[in-house]
């Protein structure tokens, strides 16, 4: 069931007629859906509900204009649309409304994503690029109200880089630059600061990106008085508009429910940004939401009656209806028997659904009881085990979490026996989770040949004459070696383009690689991240920087919720391997200090974080990471670009590994572990500390997300039984992060002779200046006196008190 796109070309009255009934047919199948799925919500097969009735009949007109190639990011409404380009039956709506685990059944998440967050398969199963240009792309949707926005920038600009630069294999991601990202966004989301910056931001890239607002005047219960100057978001964004002398967009308006009119608003649209590659924006008014938001509630306690009737009135189903009695296309008679017909398939679709999501539960309920009744015939306990089978035994439709908690809780009652039903029972759970946990927690970084981690090492060389360069010439040079290197390779940020980056990291780039490979862009940290995340999804390699770290901020949601997830959220069948590039550590100031690492390492879980000691190292990691096909955040030292490193002469070549760590110091006394500009502090002080006969081991940790692998930190701790982690963010930050790790992943405990400590700043932002600095954050000394008194405590007759 799909909508035909091809209403171009001369049809007869009766080839018009079909396709007329078939949309319809389309609308009220999806309306079914709605229907049927908030009652399944209701009477508790699924846990939540939100649908797209009310918006069917956009969508349709919608998905004639899409083509092969195109991209959607939209949001949680878009049903009928998913189904009109033929990547969402019935079966499939209800088996994501049960959650099912199994991706070819549940293709949007496999059960991951509540229903209504919808997506397509840009990966096959090995993590290999499907031709995305014979094929409809939906990017995966994300539940943050606007924050499909920053994304649809970059799928947009995608098409605008393939125009225009010469020497990227297009094969499977574009021709000539034809594809259009469609966006679509609710009313009251437009509110959101992101649908502001990426509007923008769209329309001074001039990108191909079409944007359609389903207004129905409301979000969940708050009217457009509440969310929009002069209530009408067309209005106010007139000035967006491009007149003969300035570029801007094309902006239409057309009510929701007027079928005709919508094909002929979505045709133009796509005509006109197609070809010209301009913004567009269509304000599709007059929408209505028949079963209210979701189904956490019902519109009835704040719409009034005459809202309600003209919701009922002007229901675009409805609307559609009468106009195609009006028009000949349809009798009543025939509509109502064609109404009848969907009603049965769609709760034949649904049985379907619910029967397939529920058969393979069932069989595992029923080892499991068979599993009970051995354990307790051979139990002194078989009267308790017997009856947590019968509990069991009595939930008709179980969760797979009833069953494995039923087992696990039987297990206790076996503890001192010692038969074959025990065994066979812990065999079976220990099975099980193993088979099912990865259904919910497998995919969170790359698990094809190119993950990060299977990257490996490659050395710098260097030559008799190697020269001693500003650190910031290293990466400069390395750079130019990938851009050459990498056709699809594009940086951009706030001053990368024009001056090279604040600090000249990319000097001359643009001359050399031209303004849409190094680009500057406005100051709008969470769409450069967005042009990084679409771009990325289409086959592209972007560098997106953010200044500073400190300013990394703006962009952390769309980097936690959007980029992190992406790999996880659709298990692998969607990637955005963006790099972000951003200096930071131990400059002075509130909002100038960069050292909140703990925030953001907590928050991004699914993308790599680096942080390189100096500018070869951080080279090295960009070398890695356009090998890989993982995200990754690259944190450089600030405080490194003018400090003098030797050229490497394999520049653009040697990798620095992901998740190793490296010994910078070796010492028997006590292990100090630490990264980034810390670790110089770290340095002098161990050389200080040998003074007083106190012998430390530096590591410099590099790769905070993946940590360790090797688990080289407690082959430290178990020579020096001591372990300090050193670090200029707050107590319970990064520092409470990497001991979390030596304690718990590598039990170093059974190592310790000392309590393992932590030394971190102050607990407030660092003050200005280098005093300010010396107390917020650790310095030389703290670090000498923090070991100093830890080996007091071991022996204080060898090291007095020091104050
Ligand atoms: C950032 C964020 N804030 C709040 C929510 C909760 N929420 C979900 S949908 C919604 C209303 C959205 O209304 P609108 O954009 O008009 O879309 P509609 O549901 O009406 O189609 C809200 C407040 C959210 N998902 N994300
Ligand atoms: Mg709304």
């Amino acid at each position: 069931m799909k909508t035909n796109p091809d209403i171009k070309t001369e049809i007869t009255f009766e080839d018009f007629k079909a396709e007329v009934v078939n949309d319809y047919k389309l609308a009220v199948t999806s309306r079914e859906c709605s229907l049927l799925g908030r009652r399944e919500v209701l009477t508790g097969k699924a846990k939540f509900g939100i649908f797209g009735d009310g918006k069917e009949v956009p969508q349709i007109a919608w998905a004639k204009a899409f083509e092969n190639g195109d991209f959607r990011s939209g949001y949680y409404r878009d049903q009928t649309f998913m189904m009109a380009i033929g990547e969402l039956t019935i079966e499939q709506f209800f088996a994501g409304l049960y959650a099912n685990t199994d991706l070819k059944e549940e293709p949007m998440s496999a059960g991951r994503q509540m229903g209504g967050h919808f997506a397509t398969h840009s990966l096959d199963a090995n993590g290999n690029w499907n031709n995305l240009t014979q094929q409809k792309n939906s990017s995966s949707d994300i539940s943050p109200t606007a924050g499909q926005m920053p994304r649809l920038l970059g799928l947009a600009q995608a098409s605008k880089i393939y125009r225009h630069v010469d020497g990227i294999d297009t094969t499977k991601f574009s021709k000539n630059g034809n594809e259009i990202a469609w966006g679509t966004i609710g009313n009251a989301s437009t509110s959101e600061g992101l649908f502001f910056e990426t509007i923008n931001a769209a329309g001074v890239l001039q990108v191909p990106m079409v944007v359609s607002i389903w207004d129905d005047e409301y979000g969940i219960s708050v009217h457009a008085k509440h969310q929009t100057t002069k209530e009408n978001i067309s209005e106010i964004l007139k000035g967006f508009q491009r007149d003969e002398n300035h570029k801007g967009y094309e902006i239409f308006r057309v009510n929701g429910w007027n079928y005709a009119e919508l094909i002929d608003t979505y045709q133009r649209a796509a005509q006109v940004s197609r070809k010209e590659h301009i913004p567009v924006m269509i304000h599709v008014q007059q929408l209505t939401q028949p079963q209210g938001h979701s189904t956490s509630g019902s519109h009835e306690r704040y719409k009034d009656q005459d809202r309600l009737a003209w919701e009922t009135e002007y229901d675009c189903n409805a609307q559609m209806r009468k106009w195609m009695i009006a028009n000949n296309i349809a009798t009543n008679e025939e509509l109502t028997a064609l109404e009848k017909e969907i009603k049965k398939a769609v709760r034949d679709g649904k049985k379907n659904a619910w029967a397939t999501f529920i058969k393979p539960i069932l069989a595992e309920k029923q080892t499991v009881i068979a599993l009970l009744e051995n354990a307790a015939a051979s139990s002194s306990n078989g009267a308790f085990i017997n009856k947590l089978r019968n509990d069991l035994d009595h939930i008709d439709e179980p969760l797979r979490k009833d069953i494995l908690s039923t087992a696990r809780k039987a297990l206790r009652y076996l503890i001192s026996e010692n038969t074959p039903a025990r065994t066979a029972l812990q065999n079976w759970v220990n099975q099980y989770i193993a088979n099912i946990q990865p259904k919910y927690s497998s995919h969170l970084y790359s698990e094809s040949d190119l993950k990060a981690t299977n990257q490996n090492e490659i050395l710098p060389t260097y030559n008799s004459d190697s020269e001693e360069v500003d650190g910031r010439i290293v990466l400069r040079d390395n750079f130019e070696a990938l851009f050459n290197k990498y056709p699809e390779a594009l940086v951009f940020g706030e001053d990368a383009g024009y001056i090279g980056d604040v600090n000249q990291g990319l000097e001359g780039l643009q001359e050399k690689f031209g303004e849409l490979r190094v680009s500057d862009t406005g100051i709008r940290e969470a769409t450069i991240i967005g042009q990084g995340i679409g771009m990325a999804m289409r086959g592209l390699r972007p560098i997106a920087e953010i200044q500073y770290l400190d300013y990394v901020m703006y962009a952390l949601q769309i980097m936690s919720d959007d980029l992190a997830t992406v790999h996880y959220r659709t298990l692998g069948r969607q990637k955005a391997p963006l790099i972000v590039r951003t200096r930071g550590h131990r400059l002075e100031g509130i909002w100038h200090s960069g050292s909140q690492m703990g925030g953001i390492l907590n928050l991004i879980r699914g993308i790599n974080v680096l942080v390189p000691r100096n500018m070869t190292k951080a080279a090295g990691f960009y070398n890695t990471l356009l090998e890989s096909d993982e995200p990754a955040l690259i944190v450089e030292c600030l405080n490194g670009y003018r400090l003098k490193e030797k050229m490497p002469s394999n520049i653009g070549e040697f990798k620095t590994p992901v998740g190793v760590v490296e010994t910078l110091k070796e010492g028997d006394d006590i292990t100090l572990v630490s990264y980034g500009s810390t670790l110089r502090l770290v340095e002098q002080a161990a050389q200080e500390l040998l003074e007083v006969g106190i012998d430390a081991e530096i590591i410099d940790v590099q790769s905070l997300l993946p940590f360790d692998l090797n688990h080289d930190i407690v082959k430290s701790i178990t020579k020096t039984n001591r372990v300090m982690v050193i670090d200029e963010d707050v107590k319970g930050g990064a520092s409470a992060y990497i001991l979390d790790q030596i304690l718990n992943e590598q039990n170093a405990f059974e190592h310790l002779d000392s309590q393992p400590k932590t030394l971190a700043a102050q607990p407030h932002r660092p003050a200005y200046g280098s005093d300010g600095d010396y107390f917020s954050k650790p310095s030389a000394e703290d670090i000498f006196e923090a070991v100093y008194a830890v080996m007091h405590e071991v022996s204080p007759e060898d090291y007095p008190k020091l104050r």
